[in-house]
């Protein structure tokens, strides 16, 4: 029974990985001036796990997180702060609303470089919550710690839960 658990830990672990997605912010404009980014975010899903690429030329733009009121007001946060390798990458760790702007000049304000997200909770569908329960029905109550988290975020896709189910049988 514990090694059976064990098995399916690793395995949905391991399905945590390769299911995250990486976001080049832009795609292949990248991170600028005078690009819609509301609207290069409105058709996508983001969830925790997940990364944001921003590329640009190293020296052009940067990258600021912020909170809301200055993500409304192109208010910058002290430049020890910024992203500037042109090539950011942030790890959305946790889920609700994410803020960036670019803090060179009034890249911002009048260039409109700025981009709001909103990161969702890793989904998990009442179909496929049963199989967190396998070999381990004292264990599965809900429970804190990363162990917990990292199962969670494994079911991100119907792929994954496949393979998950796969793994359970193979072994
Ligand atoms: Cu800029």
């Amino acid at each position: 029974m514990a090694s059976k658990s064990i098995v399916v830990f690793v395995a949905i672990a391991f399905l945590s990985i390769v299911s995250a997605k990486d976001f080049m912010v832009g795609d292949d404009k990248g991170w600028t001036i005078n690009f819609d980014y509301q609207a290069w975010a409105q058709d996508k899903e983001f969830y925790v796990g997940d990364k944001l690429v921003f590329k640009y030329p190293v020296g052009v733009h940067n990258v600021f997180k912020v909170n809301g009121t200055a993500f409304q007001n192109c208010s910058k946060p002290p430049l020890s702060v910024a992203l500037i390798t042109g090539n950011d990458t942030i790890v959305l760790a946790t889920p609700g609303r994410k803020w960036y702007i670019c803090g060179v000049a009034q890249h911002c304000a009048v260039g409109g470089q700025k981009l709001l997200i909103v990161v969702n909770p890793v989904a998990m569908s009442p179909g496929v919550a049963p199989w967190l329960s396998f070999g381990a029905p004292t264990q599965a109550s809900p429970a804190t710690g990363s162990a917990n988290g990292i199962v969670i975020a494994s079911f991100q896709s119907i792929t994954a839960v496949a393979l998950a189910v796969f793994f359970v049988i193979a072994f």
